[in-house]
């Protein structure tokens, strides 16, 4: 019998998802097909392939007072050549069922009045870079980078009633990189150009204007970013908005769920890419977001990603926020938040304790790390030999079984122990503070170069008693973005549509671990917080 035509629907369309990164020193896309396999990819890297700009690290550093921006319209002019890169690549843009993307947070975007018009109007045979050359009311935008504005941060932590209860509301106590303080400093500072300023947007929200053809909302979780969110009501707090710049509620717009269409593409990516009119274009979010949903982080699970500095994502039901860290609504689930830690203690850290105690041997420093025991017969190290971020102190210390502080210890592997072991302890203190549950069956994701190195992420299952994986991704963020397209465009919960196949199964805790780590995590504690007081007083 003759092979019968399958019905329509049944030989459907293929349908592939784009996602961009935006992040400080490149643009990148991704593309993915149904089954989530990356198809293509492509960067453009702002130094190198746009040296007009003069930017070092995507980036240029005004002075000594912090001031750290990159030219707004570099971005622009990257997002065309990176999308002839794609196409170069082989990639089909007509066969694009919906993009995202994520960009480098905190960052600002000025466009000033009547840009909203010209984004509606831009031609398929021009250059985005060219039409869009007079439509920012600040030519360079402020990146995460910039520390320049302290004073902003106290008056709006006092006009709040404090870092705690700014933490309380917006999900951080004041930070120099967050968006509101660079927004109250352009008003206060730059008069003129805030007044011509039809729209704020955040890099994110910025380069997802780009593709809708007209200014795109900004997305709830990038948005907890900034200092101005109330992330309970998730909406802008009128009094944060009050203490940053006149009229603002107006010039940022109402924000939106992380996972919302926000629109159809542009009839320039139509005309000039191929992209079919009704490409649905998926709300675009930070870059620590999108990784969270590129890592496929799940409730009760927990990612580190073990780099230069160390990144903890948390998965919360129920924050608390605090001084330390940040907590931003969940770009994946209604009702969910994440918590971002950061700790500029580690690869280097580790680097320098293997050059010390192990001849610069990574082989050296895990089998020291495998020979000694779980709890380092008592001994606890904290090794913060650049500035530390969370908490804010400096300096080796180190305390033995009976809680004195010792110059150092008995044996080289004994030392190894303590940097490791003080690295996941210090992790397990402050998520378990933001509201993480530690031991409720969830996994830890591990991702970085550390992750490599088995004898680290052993200490690390015994330390959050819970089975580590591994996750071999180069650009979570990035991905996250294609997978965040397909989510925003399907609906539903974010793991029925999102099914992480990269992970490898790593370690598994030991049966005494919980025994051995929890009362070390109430002595870590009070190190800490004694630690703490102490350089308070300096
Ligand atoms: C997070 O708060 C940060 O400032 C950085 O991780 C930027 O998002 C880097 F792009």
């Amino acid at each position: 019998m003759a092979d019968a035509e399958p019905p329509a629907d049944m030989n459907p369309e293929p349908k592939n998802y784009l996602g961009l990164d935006f992040s400080t020193q490149q643009v990148k896309g991704i593309v993915i097909n149904d089954r989530l396999e990356v198809t293509h990819e492509a960067a453009v890297q702002f130094d190198n392939d746009l040296p007009e700009y003069r930017t070092h690290g995507g980036v240029q550093v005004r002075d000594d007072g912090g001031i750290v921006t990159s030219p707004t319209i570099m971005w622009v002019k990257a997002l065309d050549m990176l999308m002839d890169k794609l196409r170069v690549a082989g990639a089909d843009f007509s066969t694009i069922a919906a993009v995202s993307g994520s960009a480098q947070q905190h960052g600002s975007v000025y466009w000033r009045g009547g840009a909203n018009k010209t984004l509606g109007e831009l031609q398929g045979d021009r250059f985005l870079h060219d039409q869009l050359a007079l439509v920012f009311s600040l030519t360079d935008s402020p990146v995460w980078m910039d520390s320049s504005t302290t004073h902003q941060c106290r008056h709006l932590e006092e006009a709040l009633g404090g870092p705690q209860k700014l933490a309380e509301l917006t999900g951080s106590r004041a930070y120099e990189r967050f968006t509101g303080s660079q927004i109250a400093k352009v008003y206060q500072n730059r008069k003129e150009a805030y007044n011509n300023t039809e729209r704020i947007s955040l890099v994110s929200s910025f380069a997802c204007s780009l593709f809708l053809g007209k200014y795109a909302p900004i997305d709830l979780s990038d948005g907890s970013g900034m200092n101005l969110l109330d992330i309970t009501t998730k909406t802008w707090s009128q009094q944060c908005l009050d203490a940053c710049g006149g009229s603002l509620g107006e010039k940022l717009g109402d924000p939106v769920v992380s996972w919302k269409v926000v629109g159809s593409v542009s009839s320039y990516m139509v005309d000039r890419y191929t992209f079919s009119p009704d490409t649905a274009i998926v709300a675009f979010t930070g870059d620590n977001p999108a990784s969270l949903a590129g890592l496929c982080v799940e409730s009760g699970d927990l990612a580190v990603s073990l780099g230069t500095s160390d990144t903890l994502f948390l998965w919360l039901d129920t924050p608390r926020p605090r001084i330390e860290g940040h907590i931003f609504v969940s770009p994946i689930q209604e009702g969910a938040y994440m918590g971002l830690l950061c700790y500029k203690n580690g690869s280097l850290t580790r680097e320098r304790i293997r050059d010390s105690c192990c001849e610069g041997s990574w082989d050296i420093f895990s089998q020291l790390l495998d020979m000694t025991p779980r709890g380092n017969f008592g001994n606890i190290g904290m090794y913060y030999h650049l500035p530390e971020i969370t908490p804010g102190v400096e300096g080796l210390y180190r305390f033995n079984k009976t809680d004195e502080a010792v110059g150092r210890f008995a044996s080289n592997e004994v030392e190894v122990r303590a940097l490791i072991e003080g690295q996941f302890l210090a992790k397990r203190v402050h998520a378990e503070r933001l509201g993480f549950a530690t031991g409720i069956g969830g996994k830890v994701l591990a991702t970085g170069g550390a992750s490599n190195n088995k004898a680290i992420l052993q200490v690390l299952a015994d330390v959050f008693n819970a089975t580590v994986y591994t996750l071999d991704v180069a650009n979570s963020a990035c991905l996250g973005s294609a997978y965040r397209a397909k989510h925003g465009l399907a609906g539903g919960r974010y793991q029925d549509i999102i099914k992480n196949q990269l992970l490898k199964l790593a370690c598994k805790p030991n049966s005494d671990a919980n025994e051995i780590y929890t009362p070390m995590v109430m002595r870590f504690q009070a190190f800490e917080s004694s630690i703490v007081e102490q350089q308070k007083k300096k």
